[in-house]
């Protein structure tokens, strides 16, 4: 191996540096640990590759020529949150040693073999991340975790402002954030940058080291020379720091100013570390293909562990022999960890792989919360609010005020969200009644948005994010799909991103149309594993659903998304002006909708209270938000001018369906009408109706969906969406064609065949206009 070779030769790289041990003033001992930490991740990345040719072992990405980061985990605190690079193993190395009687070899043998033994993900990942070392498992995604450093940063400044006793990192804790070279140029480094320096500027304490790990290449693409040192030196908001990350002295003198820096004056630091990448990118990676093997071995040259042995020899802290001894040594212990790791179990059940990841329902049932709901408030204005029917928006300020008032842990912010109340008013006299603390807006980025409330909840928050439409959400969908919701799973349930992110969205807004701000597709939240989906019709529901979610999030650490229809949000009455048949007076609203529970409605001829029992509903009508308003309005025309009873089925949970339950729901209704505003391609009647078909539903349906089209502006948009009219065109569409059927079967009972019966029977899909 060359690292033996050349130190029993005793050619090593020159220093191209002065500093001496006493000069950065650390101990020889503390040097040699940090050396051993240093082969410890080389031989660990030896191992893994060796792993992944022999089919053994999977993700053999290495931190082979990375390992100076170890120099920074010996000068910052093991309470200092870290979100790592890939190629941060060492530094994760040198972190786990500072807990006696650690075994970092050991788990992370285990994680390389994917054991269900391995102690952070429990085997569904090669991850860097120790849950008692404060390190939040990290795996591939470039930069995605940048946006939650910076959230972290700022989840310690407000404990620490808000003297937060339940904060989870001590208040004088930094936040540190590793990433490659090429990964500064994707755009969610750029905006996390961005936020970072924006808030330092904005004179607000950010506490966060972000480390780029600078080795000039991404993947086979080469970092153009003087690109990060030029983007990044004298940036405003971030103090600059480079140092040579092949050389450790180098890297813990840098350390030591970037940690006077970040803990005492509590500014963001952009430390830029030198380094090389050995070994390729990843185990299958033929470097040579892309690279000369003049460059190649020039790198070779600068390893990290050539020159920590030759500084320790130098400053006649080790000898050669002692080196070359170590080495050996920590081979063999390597070695022998990895093949006694792999004999252990894998996952071997579908239930296990997914147990974090799945929302407990019953935990929740029957525990409701009153608390949420009995603030009371202060100030003349917001009393008369309690007391006074109100619309939907002005009830989930209301709920919010509830919530914020009960537990100190609860934040509310987003872009407009102080002052201004929110752009529909849901988060109206907040500020004013919590403070700029509680309830603040943020910069107008919503990777940033999001990744402030996964650092939030890593700091014991429970955070309640706004996003301004649900449009506006793609633009960080990652932090939901990629980050908030993965870490349950790739932590065995042992770490949490609780949140409830609040977006205001679906179609039929008047007076402000067009596609963006009438966003009808939820499919993006539909596939997310975990993920809880809740969404309103009405001001009440919204009041009690809300409080589920939060406790949701705060009792069960999911990622929670509350979806509350735009068009509803100033709507007073249902049926004509003055019935107020559409607020509610806040005061009168106890306790929770329960998780996953449906809001069951009939009406109609004999579905008088005694009677409702026993009589089969003619029609269910399946739907929620915008839907299900619009079928309350069409079923008193279906009552009255047809006779029908009808029976109104709101799901007001959208993730998961509980196809069981919604099918008890429908119970003995003979026809069943499902009313979707999303996209028919990707909205959650696909499921419906497939859920209802697999479990043998009988009942002749039918679904009216939105068409597979954007928004337009105006009244064209309902060109597009279901109406009043299309939901009432196609309930009595669906009542004739089945007793058109029903009439044919008793014909062919009668003896005479009929072809067409059995066609009819299942419903015949309708139009969304
Ligand atoms: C968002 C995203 N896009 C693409 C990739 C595939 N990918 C993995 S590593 C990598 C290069 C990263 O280079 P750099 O940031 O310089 O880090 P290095 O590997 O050199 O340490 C790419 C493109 C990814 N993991 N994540």
């Amino acid at each position: 191996m060359a690292f033996r070779k050349r130190v029993q030769s005793g050619e090593l790289p020159l220093p191209n540096h002065n500093l001496t041990l006493a000069a950065v003033g650390i101990m020889p001992a503390d040097l040699v640990h940090i050396f051993a930490s240093q082969l410890m991740s080389r031989h660990l990345d030896y191992a893994a590759r060796r792993l992944g040719q022999e089919k053994r072992g999977f993700y053999s990405i290495g931190s082979a020529g990375h390992e100076g980061n170890a120099g920074i985990a010996h000068v910052y605190r093991a309470t200092d949150m870290a979100f790592l690079h890939y190629r941060s193993g060492a530094f994760l190395i040198e972190r786990l040693r500072k807990k006696p009687g650690a075994t970092p070899l050991w788990d992370m043998a285990l994680s390389f073999v994917a054991s269900a033994e391995d102690p952070v993900s429990g085997g569904r990942h090669k991850v860097l991340g120790s849950h008692e070392m404060f390190v939040p498992p990290q795996t591939s995604t470039i930069a995605s975790h940048m946006p939650k450093a910076v959230g972290t940063g700022y989840a310690i400044t407000l404990a620490r402002m808000l003297k937060a006793d339940f904060s989870v990192v001590p208040h004088d804790s930094v936040v540190i954030a590793s990433f490659g070279d090429a990964s500064v140029n994707h755009s969610t480094a750029v905006g996390a940058l961005n936020t970072a320096a924006l808030t330092a500027h904005r004179g607000i304490p950010l506490p966060i080291l972000l480390i780029c790990e600078d080795n000039g290449i991404g993947i086979s693409v080469p970092t153009p020379r003087g690109w990060v040192n030029g983007s990044y030196e004298g940036k405003q908001g971030l103090h600059y720091i480079r140092a040579d990350g092949t050389e450790i002295l180098d890297v813990i003198q840098a350390a030591r100013e970037a940690e006077h820096i970040t803990r005492e004056r509590r500014t963001p630091v952009f430390l830029h570390l030198d380094m090389v990448r050995l070994m390729g990118h990843a185990g299958s990676d033929v470097e040579s293909a892309y690279r000369s093997l003049s460059d190649i071995k020039t790198e070779e040259d600068r390893d990290p562990l050539l020159k920590t042995a030759r500084t320790l020899i130098d400053e006649e802290v080790m000898t050669a022999r002692a080196i070359l001894d170590l080495d050996l040594q920590i081979a063999e212990r390597v070695e022998r960890v990895i093949e006694q790791a792999c004999e252990r179990p894998k996952l071997t059940s579908a239930k296990t792989i997914m147990r974090s990841i799945e929302p407990g329902p019953s935990a929740l049932n029957g525990t409701l919360s009153p608390d949420l709901g009995s603030y009371v408030p202060t100030s003349a204005l917001d009393t008369r609010a309690h007391k006074s029917p109100q619309h939907l928006s002005r009830l989930i300020s209301l709920t919010l005020a509830g919530i914020l008032a009960e537990d100190p842990r609860a934040v509310v912010f987003g872009e407009d969200v102080g002052k201004k109340g929110g752009v529909y008013g849901a988060t109206t006299r907040l500020q004013t009644q919590f403070g700029n603390r509680r309830v603040f807006d943020t910069p107008l980025d919503e990777q940033s948005i999001l990744g402030l409330a996964i650092g939030l909840g890593h700091n014991g928050f429970i955070p309640i994010p706004e996003i301004q439409f649900l449009a506006y959400v793609h633009n960080a969908e990652d932090q939901i799909r990629g980050e908030a919701a993965t870490i349950s799973f790739f932590s065995d349930g042992k770490a949490a991103n609780p949140m409830v992110i609040r977006i205001a969205g679906l179609a039929y807004q008047r007076g402000f149309g067009g596609h963006f701000h009438n966003d009808n597709a939820l499919g993006v939240f539909r596939d997310i594993p975990g993920l809880v989906l809740a969404c309103p019709s009405r001001g009440d529901d919204a009041v009690r659903m809300l409080r589920c979610c939060y406790r949701l999030a705060r009792e069960q650490g999911r990622v929670v998304v509350f979806l509350e229809p735009i068009a509803l949000y100033s709507v007073k009455d249902l049926f004509a002006e003055g019935d107020g048949g559409m607020s509610y007076t806040y005061n009168e609203i106890d306790g929770e909708v329960l998780f996953g529970e449906l809001g069951i409605e009939d009406s109609g001829p004999g579905k008088s209270r005694g009677q409702r029992k026993n009589q089969k509903p003619d029609l269910a009508i399946v739907s929620y938000a915008n839907g299900a308003y619009l079928s309350r309005r069409v079923i008193r025309q279906l009552n009255a001018d047809d006779g029908l009873s009808v029976r109104l089925i709101d799901l007001r949970w959208l993730k998961p369906l509980d196809i069981e339950v919604i099918l008890a729901a429908i119970g003995t209704a003979e026809h069943v009408l499902v009313v979707d505003e999303c996209r028919r391609t990707g909205s959650l009647s696909e499921e419906l109706l497939t859920g209802l078909v697999e479990h043998g539903c009988k009942v002749p349906f039918a679904r009216l969906c939105a068409l597979d089209s954007f928004i337009p502006l105006g009244t064209a948009a309902y060109q597009v969406l279901p109406s009043e009219a299309s939901i009432l065109a196609a309930s009595r569409d669906l009542m004739a064609k089945t007793s058109g059927q029903r009439r044919g079967e008793e014909k062919s009972r009668g003896g005479e065949k009929s072809r067409g019966a059995k066609k009819s029977r299942g419903g015949k899909e309708s139009r969304g206009a």
